[in-house]
């Protein structure tokens, strides 16, 4: 009897039936993808997402920001802060492109970087900046920022920004993330400080259209001890004086922080 087509093929036609997205935009690296390994655990890669594949991301987060539950409140407010909306979801629930174009990032940079371990990511927080204003100084300490030492994946979309990323000893490096760049923290950097520093509106790329300006980031986490409770960290409105404090307080090898919208 012939065997039966392997596993793959199968899975690509199932791929190419229900999500054609996922099939046709991203089973090959970004052929202008560059990685650079910052620290053990901490990698850039530029150019990580093709302009199809930014656009993509772009226009389903602009179709998910529209939606009950998505950048803005009841009253048309954004929900994160006064110009900037965010939607935290789990994977399954999000088009399948996503994952799909995180895992490709997570693999580059594991070839590149043996610190690196793996994300199977459970949810992707989308964060929409539609002002120059960035994202204050902050550990991703928090129960849904994602289990174990399993890296936070940021892939950056639309306008640029100047990220900031604390080593060990305190010292501040600035990464300018254009639209397309992934950086990645996992291992030893996984609870690195970091901010968004500021975003850059007038560095748009073409394709991006005035009216919708904006930069975009999907930060992947694996985060299956969560898996339910979306509701919950839909809305990260948290009192700044216990924000503060658990940021503060919170030391290297401490259990992850419940939020209780204190
Ligand atoms: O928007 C970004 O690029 C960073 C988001 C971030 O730091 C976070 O959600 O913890």
């Amino acid at each position: 009897m012939a065997p039966g087509p392997p596993l793959m093929t199968v899975t690509t036609i199932i791929a190419m039936i229900f999500d054609t997205d996922a099939f046709s935009l991203h089973r090959h690296q970004s052929p202008q993808a560059d990685v650079t390994v910052l620290a053990p655990g901490l990698v850039l890669v530029r150019n990580a997402l093709s302009e199809p594949e930014q656009k993509q991301l772009a226009t389903q987060a602009q179709r998910l920001g529209r939606r009950k539950n998505g950048f803005r409140k009841a009253d048309g407010t954004y929900n994160a802060d006064a110009a900037r909306g965010r939607i935290y979801e789990r994977t399954t629930l999000l088009p399948r492109c996503f994952r799909s174009l995180c895992m490709r990032a997570v693999s580059v940079a594991m070839k590149e970087d043996e610190a690196m371990p793996s994300c199977e990511p459970s949810h992707c927080l989308i964060n929409c900046y539609t002002s120059t204003k960035g994202l204050l100084w902050h550990r991703d300490i928090y129960a849904n920022d994602g289990d174990d030492d399993h890296p936070i994946v940021n892939l950056s979309v639309g306008a640029s920004c100047i990220f900031g990323v604390e080593d060990d000893r305190g010292h501040t490096r600035k990464v300018h993330l254009r639209s397309g760049d992934a950086l990645l923290f996992g291992g030893p950097q996984r609870f690195a400080k970091h901010a968004v520093l500021k975003v850059m509106l007038d560095e748009t790329p073409a394709w991006m259209r005035p009216e919708d300006c904006c930069r975009l980031s999907f930060t992947f986490r694996e985060a299956w001890s969560v898996l339910g409770q979306e509701a919950h960290y839909r809305e990260f409105q948290t009192a700044r004086r216990w924000f503060e404090e658990t940021q503060r307080k919170w030391r290297p090898g401490g259990a992850l922080v419940s939020v209780d919208h204190a």
